[in-house]
């Protein structure tokens, strides 16, 4: 069976984790992607977080998967002209290093273009154009400065991360998507573009409905379904709401059964309008059903605090599976808070190719996250991420380097 990007082949310039998750996708999806890393060195997440000593971290072999790597010193006049090669041959560049390092190594937009017109060059930054477009930027940094930190955690603490890395691979889906637009767009235009994902954008764009709620607090200097409503104090930017569900369906994380001794017995509720008498039948107050204070939604939103109170009593009586057992059948909506010690377990993800055991040489078995994107045309088998330069000389040959010539480029330091 084909895949959807067989036959295009990717230069992938990048290093650490946002540049990473973006090829990592578009190898799953068929691409043949070739990761140029430093003679000796590597990605630095090689070494990063090791549990094996002079074995490639998880952190490495979790996001170069299905990839080959050719090791090139693109600061030498041989790695350049390595590298200008391989933009010949590769539809797309993909890069995330600091602002202006691609320029400095001599690989500008106009040297790129003129070599290979129908090249897309498609880059990861900290910061679009403006004042902090020329800073290094990591995860939080970007959860911070999108909007994620400010509006994460509970209203009384500080401002918050969250464990998504949604600075990093959240940047890196955008990123990907951007990829293939312009490779649409080629087939008609037949030339390329450049491609940039901000991380501070991208994690806007996924912390859109907080500059909704902002502009609502700006208009009616409150917002009804977040928990300082109705005793608290709202201020003039959109408050951390804690565990509050983002949308019109009010929600909450809930204590289960063993909450005192498991950290993970806790279940998220959601108090959906259309089966409110469901929700009351379960925990044994039917009288709400048509008790005014509590019949509309617009009446719940004066009372979560005591509504959710008398749902965590039910909640507490139950472990979390029995009691999404419970609500299931009466289809509230509602999900266990799982560990991820329960996800590798998971038989379901596992069956569906989300939980992936892979096996490497220096490391053995593993786990890693596979595809989470299904294609019915297009399947993903996950293959063990490549040793540093384990692929050179196979690039160099297929290049039209000789064995003479790929000896000399090693002897240089080229390669
Ligand atoms: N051969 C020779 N030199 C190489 C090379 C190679 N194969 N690959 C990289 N280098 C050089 C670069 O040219 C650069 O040299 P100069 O500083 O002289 O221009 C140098 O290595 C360091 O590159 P860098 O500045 O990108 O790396 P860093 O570790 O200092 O910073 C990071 C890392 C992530 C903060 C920075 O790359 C960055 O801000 N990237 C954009 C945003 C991003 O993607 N952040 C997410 C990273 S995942 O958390």
């Amino acid at each position: 069976m084909s895949k959807a990007l067989e036959g295009v082949r990717i230069l992938d310039f990048t290093h650490v984790q946002s540049g990473p998750t973006c090829t990592q996708l578009l190898a799953w999806f068929g691409a043949d992607v070739i990761k140029v890393e430093r003679p000796g060195e590597g990605d630095a997440t090689r070494g990063q977080l090791r549990d094996i000593p002079g074995v490639d971290s998880l952190y490495f072999t979790m996001l170069n998967h299905n990839k080959r790597s050719i090791t090139i010193d693109s600061k030498s006049a041989g790695g350049r002209e390595v590298l200008d090669r391989l933009i010949q041959s590769c539809d797309v560049m993909v890069e995330n290093f600091a602002p202006g390092a691609l320029d400095r190594m001599g690989f500008t937009w106009e040297h790129i273009e003129r070599l290979n017109p129908r090249m897309i060059v498609a880059s990861v930054k900290g910061f679009g154009a403006g004042p902090y477009e020329h800073c290094k930027v990591y995860e939080n940094v970007a959860q911070c400065a999108g909007g994620s930190a400010s509006t994460t955690g509970f209203g009384d603490g500080p401002p918050m991360v969250t464990g998504a890395q949604i600075g990093d691979s959240g940047t890196g889906l955008h990123l990907a998507l951007g990829i293939l637009a312009a490779l649409y767009q080629r087939t008609h235009s037949g030339r390329g573009q450049k491609v940039l994902a901000p991380m501070q954008d991208a994690v806007l764009n996924l912390c859109r409905v907080k500059l909704r709620d902002q502009q609502r607090l700006e208009r009616t200097h409150t917002l009804h379904e977040y928990p300082q409503y109705p005793d608290g104090r709202f201020g003039e930017a959109v408050p951390r709401a804690g565990n509050a569900s983002g949308g019109g369906q009010p929600g909450s994380i809930l204590r289960c059964k063993g909450w005192e001794t498991d950290a993970n017995a806790y279940i998220y509720f959601i108090t959906q309008a259309a089966v409110w008498p469901a929700v009351c039948k379960v925990i044994g107050e039917e009288g709400w059903i048509t008790d005014e204070a509590f019949a509309t939604a617009q009446a719940r939103l004066l009372h979560l605090k005591p509504i959710f109170a008398r749902i965590e009593q039910w909640t507490m009586s139950k472990d979390k599976f029995e009691a999404m057992e419970i609500l299931n059948q009466y289809d509230i909506p509602c999900g266990p808070i799982l560990s991820m010690k329960e996800i590798a377990n998971e038989p379901a993800l596992r069956a569906s190719g989300t939980v992936v055991e892979v096996d490497h040489p220096t490391r053995g078995k593993y786990l890693t996250v596979g595809n989470p994107i299904k294609m019915s045309d297009s399947p993903t088998e996950v293959t063990r991420s490549p040793l540093l330069g384990e692929h050179t000389d196979e690039v160099l040959t297929a290049l039209g380097y000789s064995a003479d010539e790929i000896a000399g480029l090693r002897a240089d330091g080229a390669v």
